[in-house]
């Protein structure tokens, strides 16, 4: 049976991006076809300055809006990546296989760290090696296929790279995984700045739309989306990021295809209308599980422990390959 793995960081509050990119593919398609494993990527948190009350706060909140997307504790494993010991372990031996090179090339790294020495901090190394961490959360698991946003393919590149070079060097160990993203919304943009992706992190929400966000707030987030000022409705994501956005977004929401729906509007108020009503709608039933959940911690408590023994159970065979391949001494 295929194997997937995938996972969010909780550096902020999930956005419609993180939804529409990845989690809601998870929960509608890959927790049925597959063998799946959806993680809250907690150690990723630290790589940027933050604040530990907050990571804790955002771990918990991201969990629970993956149940309330959907996804089923019956059909899939879902965790919390510091639970499970096996992602650190299989991290520093991955760091042996790694370049710095490799690293320094990663897109992320590049704006993440120019952000912070812009902000006047410096840059934690672990920012650097945050790449292997991840090729070391989807290579324990054997993981197949990797559903992601468009911004995390390099990352999945990178972890085939991995997989290929510590297999040829120390005997075959991992399975080579690949990245997979969704047909639409790859790559949602924040709506006050079409050319940068809507991020969890960023400080202004207001061309940010966080899952948890009232309706009345979406709709005028949506409203106020930056367009441009021509009037016609065309789809095209260089000259028009601001409209592409909003119909991809529209057809994320309904199904259909962005291009399509570019000749069914004649205004850029309709398509905003229309936008902001169809996320709403697809944000109410997640807002309303959500409501629940956090009313029933100790079940949310019971799924997050139920998972990280299942995922310690799969992952501890494959790390202690790994460390035997590379030439450790086993322990007595
Ligand atoms: N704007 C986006 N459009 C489509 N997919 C997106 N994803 C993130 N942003 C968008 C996808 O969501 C999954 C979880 O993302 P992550 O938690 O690993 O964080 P990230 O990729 O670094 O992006 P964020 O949410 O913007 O966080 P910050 O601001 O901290 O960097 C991934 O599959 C991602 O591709």
């Amino acid at each position: 049976m295929t194997r997937i793995f995938s996972g969010v960081k909780p550096t902020g509050h999930l956005t419609l991006g993180n939804y529409l990119g990845a989690v809601r593919g998870w929960a509608e398609v890959d927790q049925h076809r597959a063998d799946a494993l959806f993680c809250v990527v907690d150690l990723h948190a630290l790589t940027v300055e933050h604040d530990p009350a907050r990571v804790r706060r955002l771990s918990r909140q991201a969990a629970t809006l993956l149940l309330a997307s959907g996804l089923d504790p019956e059909r899939c494993t879902v965790f919390v990546q510091s639970h499970v010991d096996e992602h650190a372990r299989l991290s520093y031996l991955l760091e042996c296989v790694a370049t710095d090179g490799e690293m320094r090339r990663m897109i992320q790294y590049k704006e993440k760290s120019a952000l912070e020495r812009a902000r006047g901090g410096s840059v934690r190394l672990s920012l650097l090696t945050y790449p292997v961490l991840m090729a070391a959360d989807i290579l324990a698991y054997g993981a197949d296929e990797v559903p992601v946003g468009e911004d995390q393919t390099q990352h999945v590149e990178l972890t085939r790279d991995l997989a290929v070079r510590f297999n040829q060097r120390y005997g075959h160990t991992f399975a080579v995984p690949r990245a997979t993203r969704p047909e639409v919304a790859a790559r949602v943009m924040d709506l006050q700045d079409p050319t940068s992706k809507m991020g969890k992190s960023h400080e202004s929400g207001a061309g940010i739309v966080y899952l948890l966000d009232e309706p009345d707030v979406v709709r005028k987030k949506v409203m106020r989306a930056v367009t441009d000022s021509g009037s016609e409705v065309v789809y095209d994501r260089e000259a028009r990021p601001g409209v592409a956005n909003l119909l991809e977004i529209l057809a994320a929401c309904e199904g259909g295809n962005p291009e399509e729906l570019s000749g069914v509007y004649e205004s850029y108020g309709a398509l905003k209308k229309d936008t902001a009503e169809a996320v709403v709608e697809v944000l109410r039933p997640v807002r309303e599980r959500h409501k629940e959940l956090v009313a029933d911690s100790v079940y949310v408590e019971e799924v997050l422990r139920a998972g990280a023994e299942r995922a310690r159970g799969m992952a501890r065979p494959t790390v202690d390959a790994a460390y035997r391949a590379i030439g450790l001494l086993p322990p007595a």
